[in-house]
């Protein structure tokens, strides 16, 4: 599925992030920075120690407590397709999904975005942030998801596409519902 927002393409797709070859591509990391399981350890593992390096390096500059939830940074992609990860926090619901979840998960979507717009990147993928590990409810994520991008996307110039790359069936149809509704809304 693909809308067009602001003169920028928001598609929703089926697929590994690992694979995509927009400008950026988006870890769903933990503050650590240091890696984990899921689209993180993907990440590492595709792309090789230099990712980690950088992490390390902004974990001693910037954030030597760890990156807060819903704040973002960036490295290089190693050998990934990408030119850059973006690495975000979201939420940890646990199969809830209070105001203060929804926001955090807001919140790692649009400091991503601005992360991006700073670098002058034009192409993102993202994948479904908080919904595995973390439990969050993939219908509530996908609609502050959603939400967040397009906020973004009416507020800033600059961006060209935005992906949402959804690891199955399941999760882009409620990505696809989701979108949908918001469409409607507007
Ligand atoms: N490409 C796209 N989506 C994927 C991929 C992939 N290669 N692999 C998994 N997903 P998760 P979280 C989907 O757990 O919930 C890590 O250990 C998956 O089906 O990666 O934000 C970190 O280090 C799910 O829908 O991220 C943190 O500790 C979604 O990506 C913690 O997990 C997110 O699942 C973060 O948990």
């Amino acid at each position: 599925m693909e809308i067009t927002v602001n003169n920028a393409k928001l598609i929703l797709k089926i697929g590994d992030i690992t694979e995509e070859d927009t400008e950026a591509v988006v870890n769903a990391a933990n503050s650590t920075l240091m890696g984990g399981g899921g689209v993180d350890g993907a990440i590492h593992r595709k792309g090789g120690p230099a990712i980690l390096e950088e992490c390390k390096k902004i974990r001693e500059n910037e954030y030597p407590d760890g990156l807060p939830t819903g704040e973002a940074v960036i490295t290089t992609g190693g050998n990934l397709k990408t030119k850059y990860v973006i690495h975000t926090v979201g939420p940890i619901c646990g199969g809830q999904f209070t105001d203060r979840h929804r926001e955090l998960l807001y919140r790692a979507y649009y400091n991503s975005l601005k992360k991006a717009k700073e670098k002058g990147i034009k192409t993102v993928a993202f994948p479904s942030i908080s919904t595995g590990a973390y439990g969050c409810p993939v219908d509530e994520a996908a609609k502050t998801s959603l939400k967040a991008v397009i906020d973004f996307l009416k507020n800033e110039n600059g961006l060209k596409e935005i992906r949402f790359v959804l690891f199955t069936p399941s999760i882009y149809d409620q990505y696809a519902k989701a979108l949908k509704e918001l469409v409607n809304e507007a």
